[in-house]
């Protein structure tokens, strides 16, 4: 495609309106300015089956304004580590197309490997473990024939583990996570060659930015997407951002005043 915009980790939840109201918004009046939109995970906070998000009126509404999105401008969807049960149901009514995580894709003259980013973040052994559990398919399906108010329960259940897992960390050592929950240069180094690529774009890291990097004789660059956040703006800044591909190259899209 000519042009695309690229966004990932909304982490839309009912508790996060404001944030919610700017990604309809950008489904209505900014993505239909592209030929292609690209979602690399995460715009769900959690997702424990797509026959649960039925039960959910806000869900619903986002599956609308993709439905809507995905009849004007060609919409595809990676997997984030949140929203990775996001299955083929909810795929075919919102008409998105699921991509691998990583996929290889075209755009504007160029190839881009585009991935969620957790897969990246090879230093990070507890989280490592954790997803090679829940990515496994047997464990998913028995996960899914659970009644939906069980799923709900472990859903939540190791949500608030993991988040006082972070507040343990980041007050434990701020570089030492930072260092933990970034991206390695081996694991870029290594997906990059393996698609013979030299330009990675991923989220999940919520550190946006654009690198030049390299390893051993490999050069690339790699862009990182900023999560979006405007309904908690006490200390930390308001965000959401999107990065435009088109026949000039990448660059952020602010989406805060806009
Ligand atoms: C997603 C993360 C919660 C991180 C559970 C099997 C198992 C799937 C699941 C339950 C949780 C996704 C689906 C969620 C990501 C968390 C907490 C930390 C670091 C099973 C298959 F094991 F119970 F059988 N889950 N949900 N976390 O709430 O969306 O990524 S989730
Ligand atoms: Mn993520």
């Amino acid at each position: 495609c000519a042009s695309a915009l690229l966004i990932s980790d909304l982490h839309l939840t009912p508790s996060m309106p404001l944030t919610a109201q700017r990604f309809f918004d950008f489904c209505e009046k900014d993505a239909p300015q592209v030929q292609a939109v690209f979602i690399l995970g995460d715009l769900f906070e959690y997702w424990v089956g797509d026959d649960a998000s039925l039960h959910s009126p806000f869900q619903q509404e986002v599956k609308r304004a993709l439905a809507n999105l995905s009849s004007k401008t060609k919409t595809y969807y990676i997997h984030g580590n949140r929203d990775f049960l996001l299955g083929h149901i909810f795929l075919k009514k919102t008409g998105m197309t699921l991509l691998t995580d990583p996929s290889l894709v075209e755009i504007a003259g160029q190839q881009y490997l585009l991935a969620h980013g957790d897969a990246l973040c090879t230093a990070d052994m507890g989280y490592q473990a954790f997803r090679s559990w829940v990515r496994k398919p047997w464990l998913q399906k028995l996960f899914l024939a659970l009644p939906i108010a069980w799923r709900r329960a472990i859903a939540n259940h190791l949500r608030s583990n993991s988040h006082a897992q972070y507040q343990r960390n980041a007050s434990a050592s701020y570089s030492k996570n930072q260092i933990k929950t970034n991206v390695t240069l081996e694991a870029c180094a290594a997906t990059l060659r393996s698609h013979a690529s030299d330009k990675l774009i991923h989220g999940h890291t919520h550190l946006p930015a654009h690198h030049q990097e390299s390893f051993g004789e490999q050069l690339w660059q790699r862009w990182v997407l900023s999560d979006w956040d405007l309904d908690h703006p006490e200390g930390a800044r308001p965000r959401a951002s999107a990065l435009l591909i088109n026949e000039q190259g990448v660059r952020s899209i602010d989406l805060v005043k806009s």
